[in-house]
Protein backbone atom coordinates (compact mmCIF):
# COMPACT_ATOMS: atom_id res chain seq x y z
CA UNK A 1 0.00 0.00 0.00
CA UNK A 2 3.09 2.46 1.23
CA UNK A 3 5.06 1.55 -1.86
CA UNK A 4 2.78 2.07 -3.94
CA UNK A 5 1.50 5.43 -2.97
CA UNK A 6 5.42 6.43 -2.96
CA UNK A 7 5.60 4.92 -6.58
CA UNK A 8 3.47 6.74 -8.01
CA UNK A 9 4.30 9.83 -5.88
CA UNK A 10 7.30 10.03 -7.30
CA UNK A 11 6.16 10.31 -10.99
CA UNK A 12 3.32 11.91 -10.28
CA UNK A 13 4.31 14.50 -7.50
CA UNK A 14 1.06 16.37 -7.73
CA UNK A 15 -1.41 14.23 -8.10
CA UNK A 16 -1.18 12.14 -4.95
CA UNK A 17 -2.01 14.35 -2.06
CA UNK A 18 -1.64 17.87 -3.78
CA UNK A 19 -5.38 19.02 -2.14
CA UNK A 20 -4.28 18.45 1.27
CA UNK A 21 -2.99 21.26 2.98
CA UNK A 22 -5.64 21.90 5.56
CA UNK A 23 -6.36 18.54 7.77
CA UNK A 24 -8.78 19.07 10.19
CA UNK A 25 -8.69 22.63 9.77
CA UNK A 26 -5.24 22.79 10.61
CA UNK A 27 -3.09 24.39 8.67
CA UNK A 28 -0.13 21.42 7.45
CA UNK A 29 3.08 23.47 7.61
CA UNK A 30 4.49 23.07 4.33
CA UNK A 31 2.07 20.80 3.76
CA UNK A 32 3.61 20.55 -0.54
CA UNK A 33 6.66 19.68 0.74
CA UNK A 34 6.43 16.83 3.23
CA UNK A 35 8.75 13.99 3.42
CA UNK A 36 7.43 10.86 0.87
CA UNK A 37 6.99 8.78 3.45
CA UNK A 38 4.27 10.56 5.61
CA UNK A 39 0.82 11.06 4.47
CA UNK A 40 -0.79 14.18 6.05
CA UNK A 41 -4.29 12.14 5.58
CA UNK A 42 -2.74 9.51 8.44
CA UNK A 43 -3.23 12.91 10.99
CA UNK A 44 -7.02 12.51 10.81
CA UNK A 45 -8.59 10.51 12.96
CA UNK A 46 -11.82 9.49 10.35
CA UNK A 47 -13.98 8.05 13.13
CA UNK A 48 -13.25 11.79 15.21
CA UNK A 49 -14.61 13.62 12.39
CA UNK A 50 -16.56 12.13 9.77
CA UNK A 51 -17.92 8.81 10.51
CA UNK A 52 -19.12 6.71 7.84
CA UNK A 53 -16.84 8.37 5.34
CA UNK A 54 -14.25 6.70 3.48
CA UNK A 55 -10.73 7.32 4.80
CA UNK A 56 -9.41 8.24 1.46
CA UNK A 57 -11.82 11.60 0.97
CA UNK A 58 -10.23 14.95 0.19
CA UNK A 59 -10.88 17.34 3.04
CA UNK A 60 -10.80 21.12 1.33
CA UNK A 61 -12.49 22.34 4.59
CA UNK A 62 -13.64 21.52 7.80
CA UNK A 63 -15.59 24.60 8.78
CA UNK A 64 -17.84 24.07 7.32
CA UNK A 65 -17.02 20.47 6.16
CA UNK A 66 -16.25 20.11 2.17
CA UNK A 67 -15.23 17.17 0.95
CA UNK A 68 -14.70 15.89 -2.24
CA UNK A 69 -14.06 12.07 -3.81
CA UNK A 70 -11.49 11.03 -5.94
CA UNK A 71 -12.73 9.85 -9.25
CA UNK A 72 -11.00 6.23 -8.92
CA UNK A 73 -13.24 6.09 -5.64
CA UNK A 74 -16.10 7.05 -8.21
CA UNK A 75 -16.42 3.39 -9.89
CA UNK A 76 -19.43 2.52 -8.52
CA UNK A 77 -22.39 2.78 -11.01
CA UNK A 78 -24.80 3.56 -7.22
CA UNK A 79 -22.39 5.82 -5.20
CA UNK A 80 -22.31 4.25 -1.66
CA UNK A 81 -22.61 6.60 1.01
CA UNK A 82 -19.35 6.74 2.12
CA UNK A 83 -17.85 7.91 -1.35
CA UNK A 84 -20.71 10.34 -1.37
CA UNK A 85 -18.89 14.39 -1.30
CA UNK A 86 -19.82 16.84 1.15
CA UNK A 87 -20.29 20.43 0.80
CA UNK A 88 -22.14 22.10 3.81
CA UNK A 89 -22.50 25.81 3.57
CA UNK A 90 -23.42 25.97 7.60
CA UNK A 91 -23.35 23.98 10.45
CA UNK A 92 -25.68 20.66 9.99
CA UNK A 93 -28.24 20.43 12.66
CA UNK A 94 -27.30 19.09 15.98
CA UNK A 95 -30.35 17.09 16.31
CA UNK A 96 -32.11 15.76 13.54
CA UNK A 97 -35.20 13.65 15.46
CA UNK A 98 -36.99 11.43 12.58
CA UNK A 99 -40.47 11.16 14.35
CA UNK A 100 -40.74 15.10 15.45
CA UNK A 101 -38.78 16.07 11.99
CA UNK A 102 -42.04 18.06 9.68
CA UNK A 103 -41.96 19.93 6.01
CA UNK A 104 -43.99 22.54 5.65
CA UNK A 105 -45.10 23.56 2.21
CA UNK A 106 -46.17 27.77 2.02
CA UNK A 107 -45.63 30.56 0.14
CA UNK A 108 -47.51 32.85 -1.83
CA UNK A 109 -48.53 30.25 -4.50
CA UNK A 110 -49.65 27.60 -2.51
CA UNK A 111 -53.74 27.39 -1.68
CA UNK A 112 -53.16 26.58 1.99
CA UNK A 113 -50.35 26.08 4.13
CA UNK A 114 -49.61 22.48 5.17
CA UNK A 115 -47.46 20.16 7.70
CA UNK A 116 -46.41 16.61 7.24
CA UNK A 117 -44.52 14.62 9.30
CA UNK A 118 -42.02 11.90 7.45
CA UNK A 119 -44.45 9.08 8.81
CA UNK A 120 -47.66 11.00 6.82
CA UNK A 121 -45.45 11.98 3.59
CA UNK A 122 -44.89 7.84 3.50
CA UNK A 123 -48.49 6.84 3.83
CA UNK A 124 -49.83 9.84 2.17
CA UNK A 125 -47.82 9.58 -0.78
CA UNK A 126 -46.59 7.42 -3.57
CA UNK A 127 -42.83 5.80 -2.60
CA UNK A 128 -40.52 6.20 -5.79
CA UNK A 129 -36.83 5.52 -6.27
CA UNK A 130 -34.49 6.84 -8.39
CA UNK A 131 -30.64 6.93 -9.50
CA UNK A 132 -29.93 11.00 -9.51
CA UNK A 133 -26.84 12.52 -10.37
CA UNK A 134 -25.78 14.92 -7.85
CA UNK A 135 -22.77 17.12 -9.20
CA UNK A 136 -21.50 20.59 -7.33
CA UNK A 137 -21.96 23.67 -9.63
CA UNK A 138 -18.73 24.70 -8.30
CA UNK A 139 -17.22 21.06 -9.10
CA UNK A 140 -13.90 21.79 -11.27
CA UNK A 141 -13.59 24.80 -10.00
CA UNK A 142 -9.62 24.62 -9.38
CA UNK A 143 -8.93 24.09 -12.89
CA UNK A 144 -9.60 28.08 -13.66
CA UNK A 145 -6.84 31.17 -13.83
CA UNK A 146 -7.58 33.63 -12.17
CA UNK A 147 -8.52 31.04 -9.43
CA UNK A 148 -11.54 31.77 -8.11
CA UNK A 149 -12.29 31.48 -4.35
CA UNK A 150 -14.32 28.94 -3.09
CA UNK A 151 -13.82 25.32 -2.52
CA UNK A 152 -10.75 24.00 -4.92
CA UNK A 153 -12.90 21.11 -6.24
CA UNK A 154 -10.60 19.16 -8.72
CA UNK A 155 -13.21 16.37 -10.31
CA UNK A 156 -15.27 14.90 -7.45
CA UNK A 157 -18.11 16.63 -6.21
CA UNK A 158 -19.85 14.52 -7.79
CA UNK A 159 -22.13 11.50 -6.74
CA UNK A 160 -25.18 9.20 -8.22
CA UNK A 161 -27.23 7.12 -5.94
CA UNK A 162 -30.39 5.96 -5.26
CA UNK A 163 -32.79 8.19 -3.73
CA UNK A 164 -36.18 7.14 -2.39
CA UNK A 165 -38.74 9.04 -1.19
CA UNK A 166 -42.08 11.12 -2.80
CA UNK A 167 -42.53 12.92 -5.89
CA UNK A 168 -42.90 16.82 -4.82
CA UNK A 169 -45.79 17.05 -7.83
CA UNK A 170 -47.52 14.76 -5.69
CA UNK A 171 -47.31 16.59 -2.53
CA UNK A 172 -48.12 19.90 -4.05
CA UNK A 173 -51.07 18.67 -5.55
CA UNK A 174 -52.28 17.85 -2.59
CA UNK A 175 -52.11 21.12 -1.40
CA UNK A 176 -52.76 22.68 -4.23
CA UNK A 177 -50.63 25.35 -6.28
CA UNK A 178 -51.95 28.60 -7.95
CA UNK A 179 -51.75 29.75 -11.28
CA UNK A 180 -49.13 32.15 -10.74
CA UNK A 181 -46.29 29.99 -9.43
CA UNK A 182 -43.26 30.00 -11.10
CA UNK A 183 -40.75 28.61 -8.69
CA UNK A 184 -40.24 27.02 -5.84
CA UNK A 185 -37.84 27.35 -2.75
CA UNK A 186 -36.37 25.31 0.10
CA UNK A 187 -35.24 25.97 3.89
CA UNK A 188 -32.98 23.25 6.02
CA UNK A 189 -32.27 22.97 9.38
CA UNK A 190 -28.58 23.99 9.34
CA UNK A 191 -27.22 26.57 10.89
CA UNK A 192 -25.48 29.73 9.55
CA UNK A 193 -21.78 29.76 10.72
CA UNK A 194 -21.91 33.07 12.26
CA UNK A 195 -23.52 31.64 14.77
CA UNK A 196 -26.55 33.39 14.36
CA UNK A 197 -29.69 32.26 14.32
CA UNK A 198 -31.84 35.04 12.14
CA UNK A 199 -28.99 33.62 9.10
CA UNK A 200 -30.41 31.30 6.24
CA UNK A 201 -27.41 29.16 5.27
CA UNK A 202 -28.93 28.36 1.83
CA UNK A 203 -32.50 28.85 0.11
CA UNK A 204 -32.21 28.11 -3.01
CA UNK A 205 -34.79 26.61 -6.07
CA UNK A 206 -35.64 25.64 -9.41
CA UNK A 207 -38.54 26.67 -11.98
CA UNK A 208 -42.26 24.78 -11.30
CA UNK A 209 -41.58 23.16 -14.15
CA UNK A 210 -38.47 21.47 -13.34
CA UNK A 211 -40.06 20.98 -9.22
CA UNK A 212 -43.24 19.04 -11.21
CA UNK A 213 -40.57 16.45 -13.18
CA UNK A 214 -40.63 12.99 -12.32
CA UNK A 215 -37.62 12.63 -10.58
CA UNK A 216 -37.97 15.60 -8.30
CA UNK A 217 -37.91 13.52 -5.09
CA UNK A 218 -39.14 14.22 -1.23
CA UNK A 219 -36.22 11.91 -0.34
CA UNK A 220 -35.86 10.05 3.45
CA UNK A 221 -33.70 7.12 1.91
CA UNK A 222 -30.50 7.04 0.45
CA UNK A 223 -29.41 3.57 -1.38
CA UNK A 224 -31.85 1.77 0.90
CA UNK A 225 -30.63 3.60 4.14
CA UNK A 226 -31.32 6.35 5.86
CA UNK A 227 -29.36 9.38 4.46
CA UNK A 228 -25.84 9.92 5.76
CA UNK A 229 -26.14 12.88 8.59
CA UNK A 230 -23.72 14.98 6.57
CA UNK A 231 -25.82 14.42 3.64
CA UNK A 232 -28.75 15.36 4.56
CA UNK A 233 -30.65 13.15 7.17
CA UNK A 234 -33.15 12.69 7.87
CA UNK A 235 -35.25 14.27 4.73
CA UNK A 236 -34.24 16.33 1.58
CA UNK A 237 -34.95 17.48 -1.67
CA UNK A 238 -33.17 16.16 -4.35
CA UNK A 239 -33.25 17.28 -8.09
CA UNK A 240 -30.58 15.46 -10.24
CA UNK A 241 -29.15 17.42 -13.41
CA UNK A 242 -28.99 20.68 -11.86
CA UNK A 243 -26.12 22.22 -9.63
CA UNK A 244 -26.53 19.77 -7.12
CA UNK A 245 -27.18 23.37 -4.53
CA UNK A 246 -30.78 23.10 -5.77
CA UNK A 247 -30.81 19.85 -3.51
CA UNK A 248 -31.47 20.97 -0.21
CA UNK A 249 -30.29 18.94 2.82
CA UNK A 250 -32.00 19.02 6.05
CA UNK A 251 -34.94 19.88 4.42
CA UNK A 252 -37.69 21.13 6.33
CA UNK A 253 -39.86 23.63 4.34
CA UNK A 254 -40.73 24.34 0.90
CA UNK A 255 -41.94 27.84 -0.66
CA UNK A 256 -43.69 27.84 -3.66
CA UNK A 257 -42.84 31.25 -4.83
CA UNK A 258 -44.67 33.46 -7.57
CA UNK A 259 -41.37 35.23 -7.95
CA UNK A 260 -38.09 33.80 -9.08
CA UNK A 261 -37.22 32.73 -5.89
CA UNK A 262 -35.05 34.94 -3.86
CA UNK A 263 -33.40 32.83 -1.27
CA UNK A 264 -29.62 33.16 0.19
CA UNK A 265 -26.99 31.90 -2.49
CA UNK A 266 -29.99 32.98 -5.32
CA UNK A 267 -28.61 35.95 -5.84
CA UNK A 268 -25.57 38.01 -6.75
CA UNK A 269 -22.70 36.04 -8.05
CA UNK A 270 -24.04 32.58 -6.00
CA UNK A 271 -24.28 29.39 -8.70
CA UNK A 272 -24.80 32.58 -11.45
CA UNK A 273 -22.48 32.95 -14.22
CA UNK A 274 -22.39 36.01 -16.81
CA UNK A 275 -24.95 35.97 -19.69
CA UNK A 276 -22.32 36.75 -21.87
CA UNK A 277 -18.51 35.34 -22.15
CA UNK A 278 -16.07 37.35 -20.46
CA UNK A 279 -12.28 37.86 -20.54
CA UNK A 280 -10.72 35.74 -17.80
CA UNK A 281 -10.51 38.09 -14.95
CA UNK A 282 -13.01 40.22 -15.58
CA UNK A 283 -15.30 42.08 -13.33
CA UNK A 284 -18.81 41.16 -14.44
CA UNK A 285 -21.70 44.05 -12.78
CA UNK A 286 -24.24 41.28 -11.35
CA UNK A 287 -27.01 42.30 -13.44
CA UNK A 288 -24.87 40.58 -16.10
CA UNK A 289 -25.37 36.80 -14.59
CA UNK A 290 -27.82 34.68 -14.98
CA UNK A 291 -28.92 31.77 -12.95
CA UNK A 292 -27.41 28.08 -13.67
CA UNK A 293 -29.95 25.43 -14.89
CA UNK A 294 -28.77 22.63 -16.07
CA UNK A 295 -25.19 21.36 -15.35
CA UNK A 296 -23.18 20.57 -19.07
CA UNK A 297 -22.04 17.20 -20.36
CA UNK A 298 -19.47 15.70 -18.31
CA UNK A 299 -17.20 12.26 -17.51
CA UNK A 300 -14.85 10.51 -15.18
CA UNK A 301 -12.22 8.38 -15.76
CA UNK A 302 -13.11 5.97 -12.47
CA UNK A 303 -10.57 2.80 -13.50
CA UNK A 304 -7.43 3.06 -13.54
CA UNK A 305 -6.22 5.45 -11.17
CA UNK A 306 -4.28 8.31 -11.79
CA UNK A 307 -0.92 7.25 -11.76
CA UNK A 308 -1.49 3.54 -12.61
CA UNK A 309 1.91 1.31 -13.43
CA UNK A 310 0.77 -0.47 -15.96
CA UNK A 311 1.98 -3.84 -18.20
CA UNK A 312 2.24 -3.39 -21.86
CA UNK A 313 1.72 -7.16 -22.56
CA UNK A 314 -2.31 -7.03 -21.92
CA UNK A 315 -4.92 -5.29 -23.37
CA UNK A 316 -6.40 -2.40 -20.34
CA UNK A 317 -10.00 -2.00 -19.79
CA UNK A 318 -10.92 1.59 -18.76
CA UNK A 319 -14.22 2.94 -17.59
CA UNK A 320 -15.91 5.76 -16.07
CA UNK A 321 -19.31 7.68 -15.93
CA UNK A 322 -20.76 10.28 -17.85
CA UNK A 323 -23.67 12.50 -17.19
CA UNK A 324 -25.33 15.42 -19.22
CA UNK A 325 -27.35 17.29 -17.07
CA UNK A 326 -31.11 17.29 -17.91
CA UNK A 327 -30.38 15.79 -21.32
CA UNK A 328 -28.69 11.90 -22.08
CA UNK A 329 -25.11 11.04 -23.00
CA UNK A 330 -25.03 10.14 -26.43
CA UNK A 331 -21.82 8.57 -26.93
CA UNK A 332 -18.29 8.42 -25.47
CA UNK A 333 -14.85 8.75 -26.48
CA UNK A 334 -10.96 8.23 -24.95
CA UNK A 335 -7.41 9.57 -26.48
CA UNK A 336 -4.10 8.40 -25.37
CA UNK A 337 -2.75 11.07 -27.75
CA UNK A 338 -3.41 14.26 -26.25
CA UNK A 339 -6.94 14.09 -28.77
CA UNK A 340 -5.33 13.58 -31.82
CA UNK A 341 -7.43 10.67 -32.23
CA UNK A 342 -10.42 9.08 -30.67
CA UNK A 343 -11.72 5.48 -29.46
CA UNK A 344 -15.56 5.24 -29.22
CA UNK A 345 -16.24 3.61 -25.96
CA UNK A 346 -19.01 1.24 -24.91
CA UNK A 347 -21.78 3.33 -22.90
CA UNK A 348 -24.75 2.33 -21.01
CA UNK A 349 -28.25 3.30 -21.24
CA UNK A 350 -28.97 5.16 -17.82
CA UNK A 351 -30.83 2.82 -15.07
CA UNK A 352 -33.55 6.16 -15.45
CA UNK A 353 -33.87 9.95 -16.70
CA UNK A 354 -31.07 12.00 -14.40
CA UNK A 355 -28.95 9.01 -13.58
CA UNK A 356 -25.02 8.99 -14.72
CA UNK A 357 -24.22 6.42 -17.46
CA UNK A 358 -21.46 3.45 -17.02
CA UNK A 359 -18.63 3.83 -19.90
CA UNK A 360 -16.37 1.33 -20.70
CA UNK A 361 -13.44 0.27 -23.27
CA UNK A 362 -10.35 -1.22 -24.11
CA UNK A 363 -7.13 0.00 -24.94
CA UNK A 364 -3.76 -1.49 -26.45
CA UNK A 365 -0.75 0.99 -25.75
CA UNK A 366 1.40 1.34 -28.90
CA UNK A 367 4.80 1.19 -27.08
CA UNK A 368 5.92 1.09 -23.48
CA UNK A 369 5.88 5.02 -22.01
CA UNK A 370 3.91 7.96 -20.28
CA UNK A 371 0.61 8.47 -21.26
CA UNK A 372 -2.53 10.85 -20.62
CA UNK A 373 -6.07 8.52 -21.18
CA UNK A 374 -8.47 12.08 -21.63
CA UNK A 375 -12.30 11.00 -21.67
CA UNK A 376 -15.02 13.14 -23.72
CA UNK A 377 -18.43 12.76 -23.42
CA UNK A 378 -21.39 13.87 -25.96
CA UNK A 379 -24.64 14.54 -24.94
CA UNK A 380 -27.85 14.39 -26.81
CA UNK A 381 -27.94 17.53 -28.35
CA UNK A 382 -24.44 17.16 -30.19
CA UNK A 383 -22.86 19.17 -27.48
CA UNK A 384 -19.09 17.47 -26.08
CA UNK A 385 -16.88 18.51 -23.17
CA UNK A 386 -14.20 20.82 -24.17
CA UNK A 387 -10.40 19.64 -24.15
CA UNK A 388 -9.32 22.99 -22.61
CA UNK A 389 -10.94 24.60 -19.02
CA UNK A 390 -14.09 26.53 -20.80
CA UNK A 391 -15.78 29.86 -20.00
CA UNK A 392 -13.96 31.82 -17.44
CA UNK A 393 -16.37 32.65 -14.69
CA UNK A 394 -16.22 34.93 -11.52
CA UNK A 395 -16.81 31.99 -8.97
CA UNK A 396 -15.62 29.34 -10.96
CA UNK A 397 -18.82 27.29 -12.23
CA UNK A 398 -19.30 24.99 -15.17
CA UNK A 399 -15.64 23.58 -15.77
CA UNK A 400 -16.65 19.95 -17.56
CA UNK A 401 -13.18 20.07 -19.41
CA UNK A 402 -12.40 16.52 -20.21
CA UNK A 403 -11.30 14.69 -17.53
CA UNK A 404 -7.46 13.69 -17.67
CA UNK A 405 -5.26 10.92 -16.13
CA UNK A 406 -1.62 10.05 -15.99
CA UNK A 407 -0.23 6.17 -16.55
CA UNK A 408 2.51 4.62 -17.17
CA UNK A 409 2.96 1.37 -19.67
CA UNK A 410 6.35 -0.58 -19.24
N1 LIG B 1 -29.51 22.85 3.81
C1 LIG B 1 -28.46 22.81 2.94
N2 LIG B 1 -28.66 22.22 1.76
C2 LIG B 1 -27.64 22.15 0.87
C3 LIG B 1 -26.38 22.73 1.15
C4 LIG B 1 -26.20 23.33 2.42
O1 LIG B 1 -25.13 23.83 2.77
N3 LIG B 1 -27.28 23.35 3.29
N4 LIG B 1 -25.39 22.70 0.20
C5 LIG B 1 -25.84 22.58 -1.17
C6 LIG B 1 -24.75 22.40 -2.12
S1 LIG B 1 -23.93 23.80 -2.62
C7 LIG B 1 -24.48 21.18 -2.68
S2 LIG B 1 -23.32 21.00 -3.88
C8 LIG B 1 -25.18 19.97 -2.21
C9 LIG B 1 -24.17 18.98 -1.69
O2 LIG B 1 -24.79 17.82 -1.27
P1 LIG B 1 -23.98 16.76 -0.41
O3 LIG B 1 -23.32 17.48 0.72
O4 LIG B 1 -24.95 15.74 0.02
O5 LIG B 1 -22.94 16.17 -1.33
O6 LIG B 1 -26.12 20.23 -1.18
C10 LIG B 1 -26.83 21.43 -1.32
N5 LIG B 1 -27.85 21.52 -0.31
MO1 LIG C 1 -22.59 23.19 -4.50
Amino acid sequence: MKKNLENRRSFLAKTALSAVGMVAGLPVVFGRNLPENISPIGFLKDEEVLPGKHPDLTILNNRPWNVETPAHLLNDDVTPADKFFIRNNGIPPATTDVNSWTLEISGESVKQVKSFTIKELKSKFKTHSYNLTLECGGNGRAGFYPSASGNQWTEGAVACSKWTGVRLKDILQDVGINADAVYIGYYGKDTHLSGDADKVVISRGVPISKALEDETLIAWAMNDEDIPAMNGHPLRLVIGGWPASVSGKWLSKIVVRNIVHDGSKMEGDSYRVPKNPVQPGEKVPLEDFKIIESMPVKSLITYPKTGAILSMDKKLNINGQAWAGDLEVSGMQISIDFGATWQACELRKPVNRLAWQHWSTEVQFPQSGYYEIWAKATDSEGKSQPMVIPGWNPKGYLNNSCHRIAVKVG
